[in-house]
């Protein structure tokens, strides 16, 4: 009972009803304060005088805060230390925030902010990822891995291709902005509720920033509008801004970002520029690999590191590179630092083995599926990744044997020749494209995480953990796990916010590994409350002899332990040699008898290793695997096309909660489509992005999903011993839209009867679409 079962998200009625409480929903404590913040308008200069006289003239203010005026550390970074809370003397990009004010109500902040006169002076500014490696500006020393002889693999090859690519980054754009509402406490305590995916950093930050400990610092977060990658590190600015000037204003202060100010200020998926070589045989089997790519940092390196780290080992997918060179450096740039989105630096290093195999295809004349297929990791050969693990979970073969059935590729590709065929304008395109995803932080050490149980005197439970939700249904899952142990009904779990008081030292809610970790560890906490309930139980209903005389708080021996786990607990009851008692009449008996309902739990992933240098180990716990199958409709006159169908597979294990998963697939797909078709960040020559609201940036709208949309989960179970066996499903399925861009692709290249390799770049915007539909046509 409990897991693998669809169960509604614990919040959806509140979600529905407008019920849900989020950071900006609390109600504001009398005296509170709204704080703006004050940014540059240039890419790159020294700041050499600010006049705030306009600003604190300003209706409403209440005080200015700079870089000066910070107690302790001006440093929200997460990693390297290079990120600035304020601005100090120089500016880095345009909207880098250089100081905060504090007013009596957020519009009067947001006015006053403008006012304020900065003297700059202008330093010359790198704005693309090709600049910055030329430039040779990084944020990090560049990584490199290679395995076996790229180059004598080169020269045995019969043929060779080599290209370069572009692939957009992207804006998280959660519903819910950046907030964070500060409020001082007695003795230097400091509460700050924060929309955060990460609390135990931003209680690191405020600390360093107030000069205060841990233990002063205390941030909550019920849930979030939306993180997606976007509030692991970059909450910290929000967060310690608003810290600050509630300490120095000694009242509560709410910084709430408007949209342009969040898209202006914070980072965002890495766009990347890859240079490639590859050599591979007349059957289309890769040979020999060689990729250069460069991502934009940004201006410091916040996540930059492990977002590259994380490519290099995706740069495989689902195929086995034998001889491969990955070469990744961490471009800075004049513009906002880029950071974690789902899929984390995955979903960049695939995409340019899946252009390289798409471009095999075209140049041999072959579907580009077969090209994938013969290109898969072996089972039990042609199964070591070129970091070194072994892959032991291989399911890619079954799982697109399964989705070309399904989806009825081969037919559809036929049909589809047909119509382009008699259709000079409107040209379809058909791809099937794979994912494999490896779970785990790649950085071994946050691997762990934490849980408290309490089960109260009437049997209700109340559960906290370390994760976060932001929509993700993590807190769904955790109950459900909860619920299992103690053989519950879901509607006696209820989970509460999170809080760094809770639980401490927690790990971001991110990796997609947040089910994963904390449903492992509350289901430690929730077994030894079992197993000391269980012994009371057989101490009370008699059973074994002698069994527990030590004691009421937990199994003595190894016999008691057997014994402990023939009690069972399922349907509200506790069945116990014969006897079932409910479960809230032996929680009522238990208590008397003075025995401990309540329990705290831990899990650290194993078998982890990872070595940076040599980019060797085994970063992962294991891999999730899926694919899909797009086919879309392109008008070759405008650029303007449309998904007419997608089907999707994924491998979420046994599933926790199939009807969570199924909307975390198809939320995913239409989010990485919004990634690779229409979202596009475009800065000015000044280093402005101009693209910094709706109106200019075009995430996918509802009439944008597919009329046929078949999402579906494939029958799995984890060969790793992961929570139920299941497996994780934030973030891989964004992967499984490679196949809307190729399907493009493929309707594009159906202009020049699939013989000349469209020079498509991310996002395929209608733009982009014409571009390389000319460019073809010129080739001709
Ligand atoms: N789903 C919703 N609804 N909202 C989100 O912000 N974030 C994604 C994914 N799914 C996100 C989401 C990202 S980036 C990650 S890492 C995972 O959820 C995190 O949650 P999990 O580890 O509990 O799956
Ligand atoms: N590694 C990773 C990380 O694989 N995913 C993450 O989200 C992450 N975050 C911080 C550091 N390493
Ligand atoms: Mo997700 S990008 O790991 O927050």
């Amino acid at each position: 009972t409990g897991v693998g079962v669809g169960r509604p998200h614990e919040s959806a009625e509140l979600h529905v009803l407008g019920q849900a409480t989020y950071t900006d929903d609390i109600p504001e404590l009398r005296g509170t304060l709204h704080a703006a913040l004050g940014t540059s308008s240039k890419p790159h200069a020294n700041i050499t005088a600010i006049d705030f006289a306009q600003v604190l003239a300003s209706p409403g203010v209440v005080a200015v805060y700079t870089a000066r005026d910070i107690p302790g550390t001006n440093d929200c970074g997460p990693i390297i230390h290079d990120d600035p809370i304020f601005a100090d003397g120089k500016v880095e990009y345009v909207g880098q925030p250089i100081f905060v004010v504090v007013a009596d109500s957020h519009d009067n902040a947001r006015r006053a902010a403008r006012r304020a006169q900065v003297t700059y002076e202008e330093l010359p500014a790198i704005l693309t990822p090709q600049a910055a490696h030329a430039a040779k500006s990084y944020v990090l020393p560049p990584m490199h891995l290679r395995r076996g002889d790229c180059q004598a693999a080169f020269e045995r090859a019969p043929r060779k291709l080599k290209g370069t690519l572009y692939v957009g980054g992207q804006e998280q754009f959660y519903l819910e902005g950046q907030i964070a509402y500060a409020i001082p406490r007695e003795a230097d305590g400091m509460h700050v509720y924060c929309s955060t995916q990460h609390p135990s950093e931003m209680q690191h930050v405020i600390a360093h920033a107030l000069k205060l400990h841990s233990h002063h610092v205390l941030v909550e977060c019920r849930r979030m509008g939306g993180g997606f990658g976007g509030k692991e590190s970059q909450s910290a600015l929000w967060a310690a801004a608003a810290a600050i000037a509630a300490k120095k204003t000694n009242r509560p202060v709410k910084l709430r970002a408007d949209r342009d100010d969040d898209m202006m200020v914070t980072g965002k998926r890495h766009c990347f520029w890859y240079e490639y070589e590859v050599g591979y045989g007349d059957d289309g089997r890769i040979v020999a690999a060689k990729v250069d790519m460069v991502s934009r940092a940004g201006y410091s390196a916040d996540l930059s590191g492990p977002v590259a780290t994380r490519a290099v080992c995706h740069f495989d997918n689902t195929y086995y590179l034998s001889d491969v060179d990955i070469r990744a450096a961490c471009g800075k740039t004049n513009t906002q630092s880029n950071t974690a989105f789902r899929g984390f630096g995955g979903p960049q290093g695939a995409i340019a083995i899946e252009y390289i195999v798409d471009e095999i295809a075209r140049e041999l004349g072959r579907d580009a599926y077969d090209i994938r297929k013969l290109n898969f990791y072996g089972k039990d050969e042609r199964n070591v990744t070129p970091y070194g693990q072994v892959i032991v979970d291989n399911v890619i073969h079954e799982l697109c044997d399964q989705l070309e059935e399904s989806s009825e590729y081969r037919a559809r590709r036929q049909a589809i020749d047909a119509y382009n065929a008699g259709s000079p304008v409107i040209k379809k395109g058909l791809a099937f494209t794979p994912l494999k995803f490896g779970i785990a932080f790649n950085v071994t050490h946050l691997n762990q995480a934490g849980a408290l149980v309490h089960v109260y005197v009437d049997g209700s439970i109340l559960v906290n953990h370390g994760g976060t939700e932001m929509g993700q249904g993590i807190n769904t899952k955790v109950a459900q796990v909860v619920a299992h142990e103690l053989g519950r009904d879901l509607r006696h779990v209820r989970v509460t916010a999170t809080d760094t008081s809770k639980v401490a030292n927690t790990s971001a809610t991110a990796a997609s590994t947040g089910a994963d970790l904390n449903g492992k560890a509350a289901q430690d906490a929730a077994r030894q409350i079992r197993d000391r309930l269980a012994a009371y139980a057989l101490r009370l209903y008699g059973g074994v002899p002698g069994v527990l005389a030590g004691g009421a708080s937990g199994a003595a021996s190894e016999a008691d332990a057997a014994a402990v786990e023939e009690v069972l607990f399922y349907d509200d009851t506790v069945h116990v040699n014969g006897h079932a008692i409910p479960f809230a009449e032996l929680v009522q008996k238990a208590y008397l008898a003075r025995v401990q309902l309540w329990s705290d739990g831990y899990y650290a992933t194993p078998h982890l290793h990872w070595d940076p240098k040599a980019m060797t180990g085994h970063p992962f716990s294991y891999y999730a695997y899926g694919a899909a199958v797009s086919e879309v409709a392109v008008d070759t006159l405008t650029g303007e096309w449309k998904l007419l169908r997608a089907d999707a597979l994924y491998d979420a294990g046994d599933s926790l909660n199939p009807a969570i998963d199924l909307g975390q697939v198809e939320g995913a797909f239409i989010q990485g489509m919004g990634w690779l078709t229409t979202e596009e960040l475009w800065w000015n020559a000044g280093g402005k992005l101009m693209t910094h609201a709706p109106s200019t940036y075009k995430i996918p709208g509802v009439s944008d999903c597919p009329e046929d949309f078949r999402a579906a989960l494939f029958k799995n179970r984890n060969v790793e011993d992961s929570i139920h066996r299941s497996k994780a499903v934030g973030e891989p399925p964004l992967l499984l839209p490679f196949s809307v861009f190729f399907a493009i692709r493929d309707a594009i290249s159906a202009v020049a009867g699939h013989k000349v390799n469209p020079p498509l770049q991310a996002p395929a915007t209608s733009e982009a679409i014409l571009k390389a539909i000319t460019a073809i046509e010129a080739s001709r």
